[in-house]
């Protein structure tokens, strides 16, 4: 580590997204000197990187925001129902210009290492520009989707053509006019950028591994008196995302799919697919527990899927056969329509895998097809990945990574903190409610509950708080249990970990609901920090 020492703060921050901007909000104002760190040139975390064609928000606009100060949710004006990414990357430089966070940002820079200093305890931290910060916190807002995952494939440095992972997406506009495109991945980034590409490129090749179930988004411009409603209810907008399940205003409804009879549950089911968004996914409480119910969501869309699609070799291809909802749903805008243009053709690839990338284009064990751009929607290695990506470490140098994978597992308490890493704090950390809440929501609560704490051990003199070993297992084991009363844990996905080949399975998501969560964590804080060690 280096010993240029450029500065003491109270907080490092990693990332500049929706976490690190409140965090840093908060903490100034509360009076702690902070300093964000942030690879991208701008704000805006997730949002500044993913500016792929098409890429939109699956949560609606007006929960899609802070709601901390009144007077900035009224001030800013959502357009549409599903906000694309530009407008959510103005809002986040709109909150950045309103309280001129910049100025304690820095940009095109990344934390490389931190590494606690128990003789001092205080976080160094090291910075890929060479110099090292001292904190007595550190803060990641690192987020949970952030490591970009692109496939070790043979042959892609010998690639002519371009190619792109649509979470690294470059700022310049990518031109598809005239060109042979191949996406590789059909998850939320995929299905939202195929129909766009399509419509452009002279041809496109979708290279799909497992067939997604996605429902209409159903997007449409907001009327102006909604907007004017929707800001006069400010307090009850805050209300639902601060003290519901989801933190959305998704509400499941309390009845069994299998009441219903059949009859009825294709009336409420063909009512949700035209309602668009996640209306099905919320039709019946049981869908994501009971595989009877699921069963009945799934074959739903499936039908759709064989409505919609004229050629019934390709409809077939597009049938997923996993338990609904147990990789995200997502909301799409004409995706499954895109596959009835003359200029599309869907390879599945699970029956004929991508051998290798050729200079040319690709090679699956089938036949070779030419391409001028390869997209990988591949995915990410959540949760964990964008931690390891830095190398962090805590009492007696054993660094994060050895803790949670060398024979183990992740274990953390609340999601906010792990033992033997003395004021480590995680913004939307594993085993915390996380990417099945509405994350502004998830990232309020934590931010809040972050500096609530911060204050409290300025007002005590308590200069370090870590989770005893016993607390951590309790939570993990908790969620785990919570976790494997449902259908998610039965399917591979990025929610266990399973994308990214010999990473631990694991399933990192608290899913007992956002309420219950704020309670237990606000009850923690009320027994006196109960579950940490504090010193
Ligand atoms: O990534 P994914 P994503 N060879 O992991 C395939 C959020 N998000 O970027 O299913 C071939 O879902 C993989 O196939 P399989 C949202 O939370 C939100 O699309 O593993 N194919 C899959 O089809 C979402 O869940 C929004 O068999 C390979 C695809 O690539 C999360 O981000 C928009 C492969 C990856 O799908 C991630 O979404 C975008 C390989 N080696 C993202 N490896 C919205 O708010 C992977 N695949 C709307």
């Amino acid at each position: 580590m280096s010993t240029t020492l450029v500065e003491d703060l109270d907080a490092v921050v990693i990332g500049a997204g929706f976490s690190g901007l409140y965090m840093l909000h908060r903490l100034r104002e509360s009076g702690f000197s902070t300093r964000v760190y942030e690879a991208g040139d701008g704000v805006g975390g997730v949002w500044y990187w993913n500016r792929y064609p098409g890429a939109r928000c699956d949560v609606e606009s007006i929960y899609y925001n802070y709601t901390f100060s009144e007077e900035l949710y009224k001030k800013w004006t959502w357009t549409s129902r599903y906000p694309e990414q530009p407008e959510i990357l103005r809002y986040l430089n709109f909150v950045a210009d309103t309280f001129d966070l910049r100025k304690d940002i820095q940009f095109n820079t990344r934390i490389t290492a931190a590494h606690y200093d128990e003789t001092k305890n205080r976080w160094d931290i090291q910075i890929n520009d060479g110099t090292c910060v001292s904190a007595k916190y550190l803060i990641s807002g690192v987020g949970c989707l952030s490591a970009a995952n692109v496939p070790d494939f043979k042959g892609l440095d010998c690639f002519e053509g371009e190619w792109y992972h649509t979470g690294h997406w470059p700022q310049k506009k990518v031109d598809f006019k005239g060109k042979r495109v191949g996406v590789i991945g059909t998850g939320s980034s995929g299905v939202q950028a195929i129909p766009v590409i399509a419509k452009e490129a002279d041809h496109l090749t979708v290279f799909q591994r497992t067939p997604q179930y996605t429902m209409p988004a159903r997007n449409r411009r907001y009327d102006p008196k909604f907007i004017k409603e929707t800001k006069a209810n400010f307090k009850k907008i805050k209300e639902i995302m601060r003290n519901s399940p989801t933190g959305n205003g998704i509400q499941l409804r309390p009845i069994s799919a299998l009441s219903d009879s059949p009859e009825e549950r294709q009336q409420v089911y063909e009512k949700a697919w035209e309602e668009g968004g996640y209306a099905l996914t919320s039709a019946y409480y049981d869908l994501i527990i009971n595989e009877d119910a699921n069963k009945t969501a799934a074959d739903f869309i499936r039908s759709k899927i064989k409505e919609t699609v004229h050629d019934p070799e390709v409809a077939e291809k597009l049938l997923p056969d996993y338990y609904f909802g147990t990789k995200r749903p997502i909301l799409d805008t004409d995706y499954y329509e895109t596959y009835n243009r003359d200029n599309v053709t869907l390879v599945d690839i699970k029956k004929v895998p991508i051998e290798e990338i050729t200079p040319k284009g690709l090679r699956t064990t089938e036949a070779e097809y030419e391409l001028d751009i390869i997209i990988f929607a591949t995915g990410y290695d959540g949760m964990t990945g964008p931690l390891f990506k830095i190398d962090i470490r805590g009492r007696e140098g054993v660094s994060l990574k050895e803790k949670w994978e060398d024979g183990s597992r992740v274990r953390t308490y609340l999601g906010l903190a792990t033992a033997g890493f003395p004021n480590f704090l995680m913004i939307t950390g594993p085993e915390s409610p996380s990417v099945l809440v509405n994350m502004p929501s998830a990232i309020e609560q934590h931010v809040e509950w972050i500096a609530d704490c911060m204050e409290y051990h300025r007002k005590y003199g308590v200069e370090t708080m870590e989770p005893t070993a016993k607390a951590e297992e309790a939570w993990s084991k908790h969620c785990r249990e919570v976790a494997d009363n449902t259908l998610y844990v039965k399917t591979d996905s990025w929610y266990t970990g399973a994308n990214i080949e010999g990473k631990p399975r694991s399933f990192l998501i608290y899913l007992a609901g956002f309420d219950v969560y704020k309670q237990r964590c606000d009850e923690v804080v009320s027994d006196g920090y109960s579950g940490f060690t504090l010193s």
